[in-house]
């Protein structure tokens, strides 16, 4: 009998979700569980703090204030009496504002895992002169204060505009395990981020959606629900006098927390930790991105090959299948870099093992020698829980450096996809070095060339304080449904942690916060309670798994992690979890992938074609139009469930040759991505954008969820309807070229009135904007030989553009060394900047840092591809002078093209344009050249 005790509230969700996509029901079956409030309390849950001194630490140290509550109030627990009082102007751009109890230490975010500027002691406070303006002001921001009752606010100065104020939206409540504070809002601010949460409504944060934060294994599914990862941080962008204008918000806080954005103004409900707020001045989104994860850590730089395609599936049944599916890319010459087993390479679903039977290492070796000498990459996934099991030896190995969370003094016992489980604890710096041992153990096994760390929420089967059942088996042999509890256990209530005060609106349903993971009394090394650190666990997955990777192969390594917290992106790639085979899944993962941009994790996709079983009968079209999207995002992997019917992109001959047609495009503009990657872990700029990061003015960009960036000047408009073969777009100012084909070119002005734009079945719209240099490869079908190919350069001016400029770059290194820098020999960096002048003289030229690396690897560029110029006629004749330096070989081909036979030019108005095609070149890229012809077109 399976022992399953959840009361009628607390329906496991996440399991009939599951059970139910399994059994292939139809969409209907899978709506998000129906959402329940938390009664809200009658009696107020406090009445503010007044703040009673505040003095001055010297050299630049900050403010330190102290508060004292005004009157208590007994709702969610009794409040805290004095509180500390913390501000400081960290940088030029960031301010922080700490509130904490003055006299004793609370949970905080562990500066190890974060390292971050300390805040001062709550004791032996360096001495202080008193404060007495009313403002206290940074390069960028300022801050202001209220005495009675202490209210704050910050500003940006330049303009004056007030960012967030405490004042009049409710008091600032202090407890043990309850934090409220509101800060008013401007009603037409747009704000982005708080997640990890499927937003129907897209990007743009919906007022009175809940915004729930707590990292559990809720799917991708479920709609404004806390899933997978925990990002306290919300951007604002205002439009001001025609300009958007952008900050970022952080509370640094692993605690579940809810927050409420009600359209002028947001609160936060937090059960514990610190008030520590961190404010991120901008103005522009790119500088936001780029102050915050200054603070949070770089993205990490992403081995080149991770830009490749990845094909995965829960459920190749042995090597055989796996080999079958290299096969079948090869054969439909779809590109694939890396290919993915789930957990089906796994004896006994135990992490670090192989079935013996259907994965034998010798031929499992075979195969990856085979692979790996053609330039393709494996990986494999693993799960946090470890067998308890005391003839597996990674678990003899825990149980002797004592790694595991404990509740009671005893290991916590759950059950995941192997039985009963210990889950290994990465707080503990033995548990972290236990891993990292066990990973180089691993290796040596198979060697994997990344490892993809799932259901680290963390997930557990089971709910409560559980016990190995003396009635029965667990796991139960044979069963068809592993996922269900089969151990003993019961609910956890009598402990403030399991059954904290508040309640978080937890998966949409107000479930304990210990439902379906560990139990929240439960406690890591030095006490720390799980109910503090449980967002955290991902993260320090992450941290131990990159350490473990990196120090073993001494290559650049590659994580794919589920949960993630705030810094997760200096660690590992994400993708969006368990989706679903739906056009409304197609459509939701564009938002979800745009905030992890914002959230400093820009290496990021969904599951292509759809995890959850779709309607076999609508995949083809819909996988169609997925790999043309996926084929854009920054992580592209095809992933389905065991359940699913079969979705390698090669099944359907339409599939593939969309597939053919878009990964064809990607492979060509992998340079472009990995620059991205590079730009990213230079400065945090995500490789996918929202529109406003390149257009903060255009506010019709500001909502668009359907459409998105590649870095500022590749658009990606893709069809997310079934049955279309058109797609409705919006164009921010400019000229837009359609890559696939540059004669089709919008110019658009700044009213964003929407375009339709043909988009056959095999066909998706991607364009690129004026003002850019875009580099492109030959592309191939593994990126190791398609990033050995000649480069062109698509140089795309304003439409029939007489005096423009453009530019661009490109960063190509040795991707096997984990550092990302630009160093001789190791890497190059090559800034290209174009002009034409008075509709004749064109220059191209290129300004190139450290170019050994890439005159060692032979790279050149064939071609100079020029948009846009002016031209008039139908029979060109073009005829160019040339003049080069630095090695440039002779201009060997010139050719131009018409392109006004295109309808859409006639909205173009009377402007005619000429595309220059300059090729046979073999100029090294590594070596600065400069190119100036004169055009002389006849009608
Ligand atoms: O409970 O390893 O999100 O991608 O295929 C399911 C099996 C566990 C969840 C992941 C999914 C993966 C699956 N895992």
């Amino acid at each position: 009998m399976l022992v399953t005790r959840f009361s009628p509230h607390l329906f496991p969700w996440r399991l009939l979700l599951l059970f139910l996509t399994l059994v292939g029901s139809s969409n209907g079956a899978v709506a998000a569980p129906a959402k329940a409030h938390p009664p809200r309390p009658k009696a107020a849950a406090g009445f503010g703090y007044k703040l009673v001194s505040l003095v001055e630490l010297p050299n630049g140290g900050g403010l330190v204030g102290s508060l004292q509550l005004k009157q208590p109030s007994s709702t969610y627990g009794p409040d805290i009496a004095r509180l500390r009082l913390f501000v400081k102007h960290e940088t030029q751009d960031r301010v922080r504002v700490q509130i904490t109890d003055a006299e004793k230490q609370r949970w905080e975010v562990p500066y190890d895992l974060l390292p971050r500027e300390p805040a001062p002691p709550l004791t032996k406070l360096p001495g202080g002169a008193p404060f007495t303006t009313g403002e206290y002001s940074g390069q960028s921001l300022s801050f202001t204060y209220g005495r009675d009752p202490f209210h704050f606010a910050v500003h940006r100065k330049s303009t004056g505009q007030t960012l967030f104020n405490t004042s009049h939206g409710g008091p600032l409540v202090f407890k043990d395990q309850y934090l409220e504070l509101t800060t008013r809002l401007p009603k037409d601010a747009a704000l982005y981020g708080l997640g990890e949460n499927t937003q129907p409504g897209g990007i743009k944060l919906r007022p009175n959606d809940p915004y729930t934060i707590f990292t559990t294994d809720a799917s991708a599914i479920n709609l404004n629900t806390d899933l997978y990862g925990s990002h306290p941080v919300y951007v604002d962008l205002r439009n001001i006098g025609g300009h958007g204008v952008a900050h970022a918000v952080l509370l640094l806080n692993s605690n579940a927390m809810d927050v409420f954005y009600r359209g002028d103004s947001l609160t936060y409900k937090v059960i514990g930790g610190l008030l520590d707020f961190y404010f991120f001045a901008g103005p522009t989104p790119l500088a936001v991105v780029d102050q915050y994860t200054a603070m949070i850590g770089r993205p990490a730089p992403m081995p080149y090959w991770a830009f490749g395609f990845h094909q995965c599936r829960w459920g190749y049944q042995n090597l055989s299948v796996v080999e079958a599916v290299v096969e079948g890319y090869r054969n439909a010459q779809i590109p694939l870099d890396v290919i993915w087993n789930d957990d089906d390479h796994m004896d006994a679903a135990k992490d670090f093992t192989l079935d013996p039977v259907n994965y034998p290492r010798p031929k499992l070796l075979a195969f990856l020698d085979k692979i790996h000498a053609q330039g393709m990459k494996y990986i494999v996934l693993i799960d946090p829980g470890i067998a308890v099991n005391s003839s597996y030896g990674v678990y003899q190995r825990g149980m002797e450096r004592d790694i595991f969370i404990k509740l009671d003094g005893q290991p916590y016992l759950a059950q995941v996809w192997p039985g009963p489980v210990y889950f290994p604890d990465f707080l503990n710096p033995n548990g972290a070095s236990w891993w990292i041992d066990e990973v180089r153990r691993f290796h040596e096994l198979v060697p994997v060339d990344g490892l993809w760390i799932d259901m680290n929420e963390v997930s557990n089967f089971c709910t409560g304080k559980c016990t190995i059942p003396t009635t029965h088996k667990c796991p139960v042999p044979n069963s068809k449904e592993p996922w269900l509890c089969c151990l003993d256990c019961k609910n956890l209530t009598n402990t403030r942690w399991d059954d904290p005060p508040y309640k978080i609106n937890a998966s949409g349903k107000s479930a304990p916060l210990g439902y379906n993971t560990i139990a929240t009394s439960a406690t890591h090394y030095n006490g720390i309670l799980e109910y503090n650190a449980h967002s955290l666990y991902g993260f320090s997955q992450a941290i131990a798994t990159h350490k473990g990777l990196q120090g073993l192969q001494g290559k650049r390594p590659f994580i794919l992690t589920r949960s993630t917290f705030v810094g997760s992106g200096a660690y590992a790639a994400h993708w969006t979890g368990d989706n679903k085979g739906t056009w409304e899944n197609l459509r939701y993962s564009i938002s979800t992938i745009l905030n992890f941009g914002i959230f400093g994790m820009p290496m990021v996709g969904a599951d292509i074609c759809g995890f959850y079983p779709a309607d076999p009968n609508l995949l083809e079209e819909l996988c169609s139009r997925w790999i043309e999207l996926g084929a854009f995002y920054p992580f592209s992997r095809d992933h389905a469930n065991f359940a699913s019917p079969r979705q390698e992109l090669y099944i359907w001959g339409s599939v593939a040759k969309s597939a053919r047609n878009a990964l064809g495009m990607r492979y060509r503009m992998l340079p472009y991505l990995y620059t991205l990657n590079y730009h990213a872990h230079q400065s945090g700029a995500p490789v996918a954008r929202p529109l406003f990061f390149a257009f903060p003015d255009f506010v019709p960009g500001y909502g668009v969820s359907t459409q998105f960036l590649l870095g500022d000047s590749v658009m990606v408009s893709p069809v997310l309807e079934q049955g279309a073969t058109s797609v409705s777009a919006v164009f921010p100012p400019g000229t837009w070229y359609n890559l696939f084909d540059t004669r089709k070119v919008i110019v658009s002005g700044n009213n964003g009135d929407a375009v339709k734009l043909d988009a056959p079945l095999n066909e998706i719209n991607v364009h690129v904007h004026e003002g850019t240099v875009l580099p492109l490869q030959r592309g191939g079908s593994i990126s190791r030989d398609a990033r050995a190919t000649p480069f062109t350069l698509v140089i795309a001016f304003p439409f029939g553009a007489a005096d423009a400029d453009a530019e661009g770059a490109v960063y190509v290194d040795d991707d096997e060394r984990p550092a990302m820098v630009l160093a001789e020999g190791e890497a190059t960096y090559v800034r290209f900047h174009a002009s034409v002048r008075g509709g004749k003289e064109v220059t191209v030229r290129s300004e190139v840092s450290m170019g050994s690396y890439s005159l060692k690897k032979g790279l050149v560029v064939e071609k100079l591809s020029v948009l846009g110029l002016e031209g008039s006629g139908r029979d060109l004749a073009v005829r160019v002078d040339g003049t080069e330096e630095a090695d440039a070989t002779a201009i060997a081909v010139a050719s131009a093209h018409f392109v006004g036979a295109d309808e859409k030019l006639q909205e173009v108005g009377k402007k005619r344009s000429v595309m220059v095609e300059v090729g046979g070149l073999a100029l090294p890229l590594g070596k600065s050249f400069t190119m100036t012809w004169n055009m002389h077109i006849q009608a």
